[in-house]
């Protein structure tokens, strides 16, 4: 199982306490970024994954290598940026229901990805891209580098996932839209929360929205619903997985988690609505932990029976 992505990976500052930011006396250090997080789900789950992007020559780009590396992520893509620095996002953990994230990335290392930075070989020896959102909004260079990659990848005949991953602070709707149109037409596999489906169709509930979404091109829509669970429309047939239900303490990475473990068992030839439910597990799994990506499940976690006290 061999999967490569490409976006920003990031130094993350998380405020220990709730409440205004302003406020926390403390605050913990670790990594962050859509991709990578799917990268290193992908990997605990037992698959090889290859993370393109660039970060500084600084201090949080070393955090960020040796996190991956230590995650088992293959990191020979990886460019090591001299004169920029390696992006930043805080985390406020404004109540103990609501997380608010503050970026610190415009001209970061990683906004300056560009289409020269991605392999073409990595790409096309690959068994799933995955590209997000994310990555097409920080610069006019990385929404190019997204689009070679995806080209490539097509070319190949290797199949290109997306998660839509819209973020508000990153552009505006309506450019976001047209933008992840466009690459939603050119994906095998799309991730959208019901939330970012609305934002490229219409429809009323999960089930048209998926479908609706899926006749921009996808065999594979996936829409998450949180703890209700996700619903699937794949080569036209609707699926759905029920909620895991948990208490979570800090609900960022759900998506990618659910992204990684779906992208893993697909490969392993896994039945669409057995993947479903595993992914919305993994994406329990993560937000009963601190951290955007430190929760994911590994294989052995998710083999407990079902009914586990685990995740109660
Ligand atoms: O999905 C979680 C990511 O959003 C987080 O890890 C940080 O990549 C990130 C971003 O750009 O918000």
């Amino acid at each position: 199982m061999r999967l490569v992505t490409l976006g920003e990976s990031l130094a993350r500052l998380d405020a220990a306490a709730v409440g205004p930011l302003r406020h926390a006396r403390s605050l913990g250090l670790g990594v962050a970024g859509a991709e990578s997080n799917v990268a290193i789900g992908f990997s605990r789950l037992g698959g090889e994954a290859a993370w393109i992007g660039r970060v500084g020559a600084d201090e949080f780009g070393g955090l960020v290598r040796a996190t991956l590396a230590g995650e088992g992520v293959d990191l020979a893509a990886a460019v090591v940026d001299p004169s920029a620095p390696t992006g930043l996002l805080v985390k406020e953990r404004r109540t103990s229901a609501l997380t608010r994230v503050w970026y610190y990335r415009t001209g970061s290392a990683g906004s300056r990805l560009s289409p020269e930075d991605v392999p073409e070989d990595l790409v096309r020896t690959a068994q799933t891209l995955h590209v997000t959102g994310i990555t097409a909004a920080l610069s006019a260079t990385a929404r190019k580098a997204v689009r070679h990659a995806v080209a490539t990848a097509r070319a190949a005949g290797v199949p290109v996932s997306l998660d839509l991953n819209y973020r508000a602070a990153l552009w505006e709707p309506d450019e976001a839209a047209r933008e992840l149109r466009r690459l939603a037409a050119e994906a095998d596999i799309v991730f959208a929360t019901e939330r970012e489906a609305r934002l490229l169709v219409d429809g009323e509930g999960p089930a048209e929205l998926a479908g609706a979404l899926a006749r921009l091109g996808a065999r594979e829509v996936l829409v998450k619903l949180g703890r209700h669970g996700a619903v699937a429309c794949c080569d036209g047939v609707l699926h759905r997985a029920p909620g895991v239900r948990v208490e979570p303490v800090d609900p960022v990475g759900a998506g990618d988690a659910f992204a990684a473990a779906y992208l893993a068992e697909r490969l392993r030839g896994v039945p669409v609505g057995e993947r479903l439910a595993v992914a919305a597990l993994a994406g329990a799994y993560v937000v009963t932990a601190m951290g955007d990506w430190e929760g994911l499940p590994s294989r052995a976690d998710l083999e407990r029976e079902p009914g586990d006290e685990v995740l109660r």
